[in-house]
């Protein structure tokens, strides 16, 4: 016995009442007209609120978030697409492990994604900010589980993603013990009570005092 199609319909009645092909005029017109709203309404959430947050201009958030919108459509930044963008920019090196480290410095609010207002601010900061400000956020950044200390082990794997994300092109010369070499020198300077971490103040004093450790710890050079 074959098996009857599953059929609920009264039979004999013709053909089933087809959905009439009514215009929908009403609700597509106010769907269409609601999407092209939003494309077009490249107005950042909590204006006011970034205004206050970082040392942009209202015209230049509107800008930057045109920008953002435009990279990415969903509002938000995951680390693959953030480690894919950012490898554009180095192409003859590994910059996935430093993007890593510099995604975790953007998402201030640790969620694992980048929103707008995490990636503004901290471009402000980068760009606007003041000297203690540009510290805090490169110790941060170097500070890889955040608890307030910069180990010799986190920055050997920071000084090794920089030198990973160079690339051996541009270095051809580079020895494998360059980056501990680097983190010696680093600690050397740094960790002034020679307890063997790093704190905020430490850094904050050592590169108060020491123009050139800016340019050989290649802080802000890699950054953006
Ligand atoms: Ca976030
Ligand atoms: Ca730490
Ligand atoms: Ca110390």
């Amino acid at each position: 016995v074959m098996a009857q199609p599953c059929s609920d319909l009264p039979r004999g009645a013709g053909p089933a009442p087809a959905q009439p092909p009514r215009p929908e005029t009403p609700n597509a017109d106010g769907g269409d007209a609601e999407l092209e709203l939003s494309s077009i309404r490249h107005q950042p959430e909590g204006l006011e609120q970034l205004l206050a947050q970082t040392k942009f201009t209202k015209k230049e958030l509107q800008s930057l978030y045109r920008g953002f919108k435009n990279e990415c459509p969903s509002g938000l930044v995951d680390e693959e697409t953030f480690k894919l963008i950012y490898s554009q920019f180095f192409p003859q090196g590994d910059a996935s492990t430093y993007a890593h480290f510099l995604f975790d410095a953007f998402d201030a609010d640790r969620n694992g994604a980048l929103c707008f207002q995490d990636f503004v601010v901290g471009l402000s900061i980068l760009l606007r900010g003041t000297v203690h400000q540009k510290l805090k956020w490169a110790f941060n950044l170097y500070d890889i589980n955040k608890d307030g200390y910069i180990t010799k082990e986190e920055m050997l794997e920071i000084m090794k993603s920089i030198y990973d994300m160079m690339g051996h092109c541009t270095h051809p010369t580079l020895r494998d013990s360059a980056p501990a070499e680097h983190v010696e020198l680093f600690f050397q300077k740094m960790d002034r009570n020679g307890d063997g971490v790093v704190t905020f103040e430490e850094f904050l004093e050592t590169c108060q005092k020491d123009k050139d450790i800016m340019s050989s710890m290649q802080i802000f050079e890699n950054v953006i």
